[in-house]
């Protein structure tokens, strides 16, 4: 009887100290673990956003890169290319390989849309050069110095039109 009770103590212990030691070993695991994933997901998150300011500085000092001349060919009919884009300070040459033309700024008949002056007053003599012709003839080339969208035409043959785009 005596080594009987004995015997059952003992079992007791082990069974009692065998389940605190598992308890307490659950219990150091778990937060070790969550600690070390919210670390490293904060220093990841604050090293993107460094990078995207960046580059949005490196947009805003984004300049056109707009050819500063060009040329456009007429047939008598036909315009081509009949919308250019230049830069300002660029020049735009018109050439006829068919017939004469009168290139002139819109809108036909008083070409008052580059500069607010009309045909009469910029094609008088001694008058300031407008975006107009004024003549006819086979060649004729415009300086753009105000940025805008330019319509365009042939004076002697206002249906052929294009654009003159400054930037
Ligand atoms: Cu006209």
């Amino acid at each position: 009887m005596q080594n009987n009770n004995v015997l059952i103590g003992v079992v007791a212990a082990v069974v009692i100290l065998g389940g605190g030691y598992f308890l307490w070993q659950s219990s150091q695991s778990a937060p070790a673990t969550d600690t070390g994933t919210n670390t490293s997901t904060d220093t990841s998150g604050t090293q993107s956003e460094t990078s995207d300011t960046g580059v949005s500085v490196d947009v805003g000092a984004t300049v056109s890169t707009a050819p500063s001349s060009a040329t456009i060919n007429y047939d008598g009919h036909t315009f081509s290319p009949s919308s250019v884009t230049i830069a300002k300070g660029g020049t735009v040459t018109f050439k006829s390989s068919v017939a004469t033309m009168e290139v002139a700024s819109g809108q036909h008949p008083t070409h008052t849309t580059y500069d607010g002056t009309t045909r009469a007053q910029h094609c008088a003599a001694g008058a300031t050069p407008s975006f107009d012709q004024c003549v006819a003839g086979t060649s004729y080339s415009f300086t753009f110095q105000k940025v805008g969208t330019w319509p365009y035409h042939d004076h002697d043959n206002a249906s052929a039109f294009g654009k003159v785009v400054v930037e």
